[in-house]
């Protein structure tokens, strides 16, 4: 049985690079939901509910497990969906605070996030329940996911935008920042240019992902070794559109269905 993978576009597919990095042998499917683009600005009722429906359609295919690739919407539905789906139910909010916690020395540390996500609080609930000395100092950076999903990564556009929002922390100790959004590994090169080598930059993708594998192994429920990968991209928007950044971002050719 497959992994089910979404998010409101193209960015959990940075999750599930990282996943499929540690998880070859699996079966995944993929949703973006780009016709209801961006989740960010999207009160937290309304993400709640478009993620339900996805986490419905992915339970009629039959996956083994649902992950939530989408910050927003795990703020906003992880705790609702984890009590009702007959699967398990993997949010990134949860692996990515953790990850920053290990990470950073000084317990100074910055998230950025969709305002959505910044307005749950749940970033910065969960770093002080690890750690609670840490200071959090969180930024929406909604315009990001745009950028992103119009392809403009590796820019001199992206960079200025990139540049002009994150000087926010200029006066800010943080020795992490956390990319609390799954579009911002995409413009992690422009993230890195701005905040130096100085700042440890946290892809929940990554922890993530390791809880993907770890909850497998512990029920027994990896592809067998000899099961042959499928991976199905679906998109709720245009699929030229996901196809060229989905590439980009994978390495390898992708077929989007509608
Ligand atoms: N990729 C989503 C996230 O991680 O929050 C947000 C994108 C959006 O819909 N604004």
């Amino acid at each position: 049985r497959p992994i089910g993978v979404m998010d409101s576009g193209v960015g959990g597919l940075t999750v599930l690079k990282e996943i499929t990095k540690i998880l070859p042998n699996e079966s995944y499917i993929f949703i973006g939901d780009q016709a209801n683009l961006p989740y960010g600005q999207k009160s937290s009722e309304t993400v709640r509910k478009l993620t339900k429906r996805i986490a419905d359609y992915m339970v009629e295919q039959d996956v083994k497990m649902f992950v939530i690739a989408c910050n927003t919407a795990t703020a906003a539905a992880y705790e609702y969906l984890k009590d009702i789906l007959p699967i398990p139910v993997i949010g990134v909010i949860e692996p990515g605070a953790e990850m920053a916690v290990s990470a950073s020395k000084s317990g100074q540390i910055g998230v950025i996030a969709t305002n959505g996500t910044v307005r749950s609080g749940d970033y910065e609930r969960l770093i002080k329940q690890h750690n609670p000395q840490a200071v959090v100092s969180s930024l929406g950076c909604p315009e990001f996911v745009t950028m992103v999903e119009e392809g403009l990564a590796g820019t001199v556009e992206a960079q200025v935008a990139v540049n002009n929002r994150l000087a926010w922390f200029m006066d800010k100790p943080i020795d992490t920042l956390v990319m609390g959004c799954t579009h911002f590994p995409i413009i992690q090169e422009e993230i890195k240019n701005v905040m130096g080598d100085g700042v440890t930059l946290i892809d929940p993708g990554v922890a993530t992902a390791r809880q993907v594998r770890d909850y497998l192994t512990a029920h027994d429920a990896l592809a067998a070794a000899e099961h042959k990968s499928q991976r199905e991209f679906n998109t709720t928007g245009s699929p030229t559109n996901f196809a060229k950044i989905a590439d980009k971002l994978l390495g390898t050719p992708i077929s989007a269905a509608k």
